[in-house]
């Protein structure tokens, strides 16, 4: 029997610290306002709410400006919460810092050295997990997730991400195997048999659309994606993450959920 990514019931999510311009960064897009940050996050939160799931909210984590980008700190399966190794040596030790909010939940395993790994390099989708090699992810780290995952049933591919930041910057699910993909992975083998709808260039930062249980969760600003995702005919919600964009996040970095 083949295991299907499943309904989310919780969010874990860390609130953004003042020093949240301090944080890693190649967008060229300028300093977050820090107040518009605070505001498109408590939004986000609120979504996550609306769309019924719990969401526990950390506090903003002084030191590591980039953390409430907690997605990047652990990937749960159904079965374990696995604790990753961020590529980043400013980010490494915010992983151990979730740690205590999914063992509630699940039993922890954790990627080791030499192995990094961030989560939004893992992309569950339908019955497999995409893990993408990238400058934050290592082979290693793929590896070492991919036999975890492997061993709880449900099957993983590697995927190449080149230039870019993490797999999820190009490529997400829109509900099991449907996936919203930059045009830069339209052809990229390891997605063959899945259904892609194709984002133009000049939009292909709404790939970081999140599903969350049916609705689309995607980022105000792209009427191309709005339209082609709009054919799906699921409920769509748009937010406003122009503060995060500027520090190379979007909406699936801002939570866990599982
Ligand atoms: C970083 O470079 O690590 C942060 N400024 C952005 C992380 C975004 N996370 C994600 O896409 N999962």
């Amino acid at each position: 029997m083949t295991k299907e990514s499943a309904m989310f019931r919780r969010a874990i999510v860390r609130t953004p610290g003042p020093d949240a311009a301090a944080g890693l960064t190649t967008a060229g897009l300028g300093e977050p306002d820090f107040g518009r940050l605070l505001a498109q996050h408590a939004a986000y939160i609120e979504t996550l709410l609306r769309l019924g799931l719990e969401v526990a909210v950390l506090p903003a984590l002084p030191g590591f400006p980039d953390a409430y980008f907690i997605e990047d700190t652990a990937v749960v399966l159904p079965e374990v919460a696995v604790i990753s190794r961020p590529g980043a040596p400013s980010r490494r030790d915010e992983a151990v810092t979730v740690k205590p909010a999914l063992a509630e939940f699940r039993t922890i395993a954790r990627i080791e050295p030499p192995g990094t790994l961030d989560g939004g390099d893992v992309l569950w989708a339908g019955e497999r997990f995409f893990i993408g090699t990238s400058e934050r992810t290592n082979a290693e780290g793929a590896r070492q997730l991919g036999e975890i995952v492997a061993g709880y049933g449900y099957p993983w591919t590697g995927v190449p991400v080149g230039s870019g930041l993490h797999l999820k910057s190009f490529v997400n699910t829109l509900g099991g195997r449907i996936l919203a993909v930059a045009s830069g992975f339209e052809g990229a083998g390891a997605f063959g048999d899945y259904e892609r709808i194709v984002l133009d260039p000049e939009e292909e930062y709404a790939a970081n659309t999140l599903w969350i249980n049916g609705t689309l969760v995607m980022p105000a600003g792209f009427p191309a994606a709005k339209e082609k995702l709009s054919r799906l005919g699921l409920p769509l919600v748009e937010l406003e993450v122009s503060e995060m964009r500027k520090m190379d996040g979007g909406l699936t970095c801002l939570s866990l959920r599982f």
